[in-house]
């Protein structure tokens, strides 16, 4: 085996070596204590039931608490997570739902493009790199953009700051299915969504009595991508609930017409419902951008403020 040894001296000062107390934890150590003394090595005891619970009593206990909602964010791609990110800072107040139909966060943003690493997000996207502190290169003066050596450093380090803000809570592998409508006088308001299991959502043709969930929220922002298999789930639903007379219909790519639109229409749709990032070109019938995520970045910024402004009212 092949084990590298800390000087004991310098243990303290790792970040890594402050452990969370764990509550009835024994003994609390870091890895470098545990280093070359493999063959006393065990770890603390446990019982199945334990591990059962300690992981349903806490999602069940989210299932309620989340019931109620402040906002939900349908679809955590590079937009839905940018909003989440900005939401989640400003308001600790607000109790924000994030529901993915994918086991994996993160929609189209873990490659560059086509099977390709780097990220590229033009300018002045680059001011969302430095706040989340990803580092990027940056070729001087003369560019427009910049370049995040790999999509998974951007989506990985968005991911990990939104899910460590206590009031917000990742329902992964979780479809949203429909969505809550009240109608009043003006017309329908988005008042929450309906959610399965995306195993279940996959099944109701073959399968009964699978019946969703809920959660009432007064804002939804929506940002679950162009049309495809899950893709433009809010907008399409609009259309068909009559809320909206028709989609637009992603154009062809254009890079630098398909950003700003992008950014620049991230609104609420209709009430209670924001729509950004590329489900937008399908309301909006702008044209798509390819690889570059600086309007999936700034959408979510804006979708965030855009949800903010209904808060503040
Ligand atoms: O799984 C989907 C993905 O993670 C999720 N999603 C879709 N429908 C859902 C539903 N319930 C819950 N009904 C759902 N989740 O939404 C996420 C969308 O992520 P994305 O990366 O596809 O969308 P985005 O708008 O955040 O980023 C688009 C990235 C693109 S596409 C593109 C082009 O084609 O030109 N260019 C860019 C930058």
């Amino acid at each position: 085996g092949h084990t590298v040894a800390v000087p004991a001296s310098k243990v303290a000062n790792l970040p890594h070596a402050t452990a969370v107390p764990v509550k009835g934890a024994t003994k609390t150590q870091s890895i470098e204590e545990m280093a070359g003394k493999w063959s006393d090595f065990s770890f603390a005891p446990i019982r199945e039931s334990q591990v059962s619970r300690a992981m349903t009593r806490r999602y069940f206990a989210d299932l309620d608490a989340y019931a109620e909602s402040d906002i939900v964010i349908v679809g955590a791609g590079s937009c839905g997570l940018s909003a989440a990110y900005c939401l989640a800072k400003a308001r600790p107040d607000l109790k924000i739902a994030i529901v993915e139909a994918g086991v994996a966060p993160g929609g189209g943003a873990w490659l560059g493009g086509q099977l390709f690493s780097a990220m590229v997000m033009r300018k002045p996207a680059d001011a969302f790199l430095r706040e989340l502190g990803v580092p990027y290169e940056d070729d001087g003066a003369e560019s427009n953009f910049v370049v995040v050596k790999h999509a998974a450093l951007f989506t990985s380090t968005v991911l990990s700051k939104v899910l460590q803000f206590p009031n917000v809570k990742l329902f992964n592998a979780t479809a949203v299915e429909d969505l809550i409508t009240r109608t009043d006088g003006n017309g329908i308001r988005i008042a929450g969504v309906v959610t399965n299991w995306t195993l279940v959502s996959m099944h109701h043709d073959d399968q009964s009595c699978m019946d969703p969930n809920t959660i009432n929220a007064p804002v939804i922002i929506s940002t679950t991508g162009h049309d495809g298999p899950f893709g433009a789930f809010s907008a399409k639903r609009l259309v068909s609930m009559g809320g909206l007379p028709a989609l637009g219909g992603m154009r062809g790519l254009d890079m630098n017409t398909a950003e700003d639109a992008i950014v620049k229409g991230t609104r609420e749709i209709a009430p209670g419902l924001i729509i950004g990032g590329m489900e937008l070109s399908e309301v909006d019938g702008a044209n798509r951008m390819g690889p570059t995520f600086g309007a999936m970045a700034l959408s979510g910024v804006k979708a965030a403020e855009e949800a903010l402004k209904i808060f503040d009212v």
